[in-house]
């Protein structure tokens, strides 16, 4: 262990060297411009160490443009937390338990068996018994980050990360501990190896986190997380430096995300507001306001014929998202969300490469770890057996299925309820409201089934994950990332599909109306056309899905922390005696006094705990509102709007989250957010996909082109005076004769009386039928004919323009990889140099 100590030391020392094979010198300056100089006659190997230069790199473009833009805080790469030292001023680690007096109880056993398997590990181990509760302070002996800085060292891909020049900071520390605290078992008679998970599930232990530093704590919640800080840009490298690179990438992700939603909320309103400005005057609002055309009942047995000019309200209201702006919006928004992942891209290299983990490898570092850890151990090896994948296929094909299945049957409760609802037998309020109460039902019982799914969604995931047997952590969170993502996005998104694609699609016609089981008749769409449910749709979850997320986001935790400080203050009072000063303001790298020990421990007890899935959580809620502002932006511009004003909240709240109501996450070394890339890849495809179809199926922008150019007054004469878009909304309608017996059958004789007591004998509906056999008619085939062109050609064009704006933005910036290569080559030569060193050592010692 000796030599690997000094072999280290060596390496630390320096930062310069020379390259021994020319003739000349490579001079590195502090502010990172390399020049060639004339050869100077220096020795080699007695490089003066103060020109060690401190940072080799120049701060990449892309770097500038985000502090430019205030997305990222300015600083000059270091952050304000250079001074954070190695060891945390308490414990690298801590375990809870009940206290126990009874010494032979089991679970007592165990306690002391865990403890001394830790103690086996050369751990330290500092026993602080409190009122009712036992804590086991844990530290870690600098051999073991000796061990680990050296195995970085020779690794293939993790070297050159900042460990690997000698210093071990804070959050490094922590993971190490956190990986060996996890990765020890005791072996037991009846349960075989129990690791620390499974005695927190058996109650032997309580609780296990990692410490808050309260000075830098502090100093985050002035610069960050605080709710006046929203238009601050975010001190990243700090929050790198605490919470680690997966929560600086996300923070980084979010406020880049929120940054380039402010173009697009722009775009949206102005294609709001270019609705708006037609909005009195389109000669199709007009044409429904005036129109004295007698619609057919939208329902069965209550509805009753109505007027059509009764929508007005909602025709203009239609309008304003059922324009022409929509396709170049729906189309701005594809290209947009290509840009937002290629620039994605260059940032994250930027930044990555900036904290020197560009090249680094989770798997490896696990296996780095599991030496560290054992040194005798086993490697888990890759495995694949076809039988798991499909029996994985499978299964994740059933729960599609159920999750698919669950929104239909919300669409059968909706027709079913309306009707049971409307029998005269009950209450009269609930009888003349029944399509409302069901809608409203409806709904309630769509976010009770997001809510439970969520959970289950949850479960079934991580049991999938364990049936494959993954290798390594990082692939079981690849894996478990790709199954609840694709769950949740069905969960949440096979309503939205059924209202966009099939909702009154495949309701059939007067005369032959689509029953379920014969009996109950389908739902139609909206009387102003099928987007404006849509519409609806989105804005409900958008507003009211968020609101309730972020209250119940920030408030659990909050409630938590409460609960627990309302039972702990008897047992603060007593270490009150241990002056706030001295435990606030100690020096750097001192450790703290006793008492202060005990009430730092007590504080991070009380507070929310967290998981693996603390950080996915986040991710999931950003990636879904992401599916939401791209996929069905045709139908609501105003989507990258309200996502734009939840975000500046959310950055804030998550921040004031982690840093003051949830125990601190471990900080997680990674360079990458992962496979989320991928999926924020597929989502954009599906966008370009699901935009095309809405703007071709749902909306009224095909049929009114076809008639425009077709059926009009305009299509065939040259007479400029007329409207081209007069007599569309009748030409959209057809006629259904009610003696007819066919059609006498669907409805009540009560159904066919206008408010004002008149019989009809003629009703409309939305459709292109003949007005004799209700059959469709030759238009209806021309505009499906013109909707298939019209999706193909968008979706080429749309996959054509994100190529171009892929190409456009080269993936990792020039200055990344430059700065790579110079990584690399003075890593070559600080190996060199130490090598000759000990060889010269060796020799002298001779
Ligand atoms: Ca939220
Ligand atoms: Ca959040």
């Amino acid at each position: 262990m000796a030599e690997v100590g000094s072999y280290i030391g060596d390496s630390a020392a320096e930062g310069w060297t020379q390259c021994p094979g020319s003739r000349q010198r490579l001079s590195l300056r502090g502010d990172g411009v390399t020049r060639l100089e004339r050869p100077v006659s220096l020795p080699l190997l007695e490089v003066p160490s103060e020109m060690a230069p401190q940072k080799l790199t120049k701060r990449t473009g892309s770097i500038e443009l985000l502090e430019a833009i205030g997305v990222v805080k300015k600083d000059n790469g270091t952050g304000s937390f250079s001074l954070l030292p190695g060891a945390p001023q308490s414990f690298d680690y801590v375990l809870v338990a009940q206290k126990n007096e009874d010494g032979d109880h089991e679970s007592f056993k165990k306690q002391r068996d865990f403890i001394n398997a830790l103690k086996d590990k050369k751990l330290k181990i500092t026993k602080i018994v409190d009122e009712d509760r036992v804590f086991y302070g844990i530290t870690a002996p600098n051999e073991t980050f000796e061990t680990y800085t050296y195995l970085l060292k020779v690794s293939d891909a993790c070297n050159w990360s900042c460990e690997e020049q000698g210093k071990v900071p804070q959050s490094t520390r922590i993971r190490i501990v956190e990986f060996i605290v996890d990765h020890t078992f005791i072996e037991s008679s009846h349960c075989g190896a129990e690791y620390l998970s499974d005695l927190i599930k058996k109650n032997v232990f309580e609780a296990q986190f990692c410490l808050h530093e309260k000075q830098e704590q502090k100093e985050l919640k002035n610069s960050w997380a605080r709710w006046t800080a929203c238009f601050n840009g975010q001190p990243i490298t700090d929050v790198r430096t605490y919470f680690g690179e997966k929560v600086a990438l996300y923070f980084l992700w979010l406020g880049w995300y929120t940054f380039l939603l402010i173009p697009a909320a722009l775009v949206g309103v102005i294609v709001f507001l270019y609705g708006l400005a037609f909005f009195k005057t389109s000669p199709l609002i007009k044409e429904v306001c005036q129109s004295n055309i007698v619609m057919c009942p939208l329902c069965d047995e209550k509805c009753k014929v109505w007027q059509l000019s009764d929508t007005c309200i909602y025709a203009k209201l239609s309008i304003l998202f059922d324009n022409e702006g929509t396709v170049a919006f729906a189309m701005f928004m594809a290209v947009w969300a290509t840009v937002f992942l290629e620039f994605w891209k260059r940032h994250r290299a930027s930044y990555v490469s900036e904290w020197k983990v560009f090249d680094w490898c989770e798997e490896e570092e696990e296996l780095i770890l599991q030496i560290v850890n054992d040194a005798d151990c086993e490697s888990k090896k890759y495995r694949h057996s076809y039988l798991r994948s499909t029996l994985v296929m499978i299964l994740v094909t059933l729960m599609l299925l159920l999750i698919i299945g669950l929104a239909h049957a919300l669409v059968v409760f909706r027709v079913i309820a309306s009707v049971l609802f409307a029998k005269p037998t009950n209450w009269a309020f609930l009888r003349e409201n029944s399509s409302t109460v069901a809608f409203l039902m409806g709904a309630v019982l769509h976010y009770l089934t997001i809510t439970i799914m969520t959970r289950v969604n949850r479960t079934v995931a991580m049991k999938l994950c364990e049936l494959e047997k993954v290798r390594s952590h990082a692939a079981v969170e690849r894996s478990f990332t790709v199954k609840m993502f694709v769950f949740q996005f069905f969960t949440l998104f096979s309503s939205l599909i059924y209202t966009a694609f099939f909702l009154g699609r495949i309701n059939g016609h007067p005369g032959g109306y689509v029953r379920i089981a014969g009996i109950w008749r389908l739902e139609e769409c909206h009387p102003s056309g099928c987007l404006t449910d849509l519409f609806i749709q989105m804005a409900v979850i958008l507003i009211l899905k968020q609101t309730i997320n972020n209250v119940v986001e920030i408030a659990g935790p909050w409630f938590t922390r409460w609960r627990k400080r309302l039972r702990s203050r008897k047992l603060r009072q007593k270490v009150r005696q241990c002056s706030k000063r001295d435990c606030m303001e100690s020096t750097p790298g001192a450790e703290l006094c006793d008492n202060c020990k005990v009430k730092d421990l007590l504080r991070n007890f009380d507070l929310e705990n967290v998981d693996h899935f603390s950080l996915f959580n986040e991710f999931l809620e950003m990636v879904l509102q992401f599916s939401f502002t791209t996929i069905f932006v045709a139908a609501f511009p105003l989507a990258p709007l309200l996502a734009l004003l939840n975000n500046i909240i959310e950055i804030r709240l998550d921040a004031i989250k982690m840093v003051s109501l949830e125990r601190r996450l471990i900080p997680r070394k990674t360079n990458d957010i992962g496979i989320w890339t991928d999926v924020l890849e597929t989502i954009g495809v599906l966008a370009v996909i699901a935009n095309g179809l809405v703007i071709g199926i749902s909306s009224d922008f095909i049929p009114r082109l076809v008639y425009r150019y077709r059926y009009g007054p305009c299509a065939n004469s040259d007479a400029s005076d007329i409207d081209c878009m007069s007599g569309y909304i009748n030409n959209s309608l057809s006629t259904a004769n009610i003696s007819d017996k066919n059609i006498k059958r669907d409805f009540l004789p009560a159904q066919v009386i206008l408010s004002n007591g008149n019989n009809v004998t003629y009703c409309s509906y939305r459709d292109y039928r003949s007005n004799e056999d209700q059959s469709l008619t030759n238009q209806f085939w021309v505009i499906q004919a013109v909707r298939f062109a019209f999706v193909v050609l968008f979706e080429h064009v749309v996959v054509m323009f994100k190529f171009i704006a892929g190409w456009f933005v080269p993936g990792s910036p020039l200055e990344v990889r430059n700065n790579r290569l110079q990584d690399k080559l003075n890593r070559l030569k600080e190996e060199l140099r130490a090598e000759r060193k000990r060889h010269k050592e060796k020799s002298q010692d001779k």
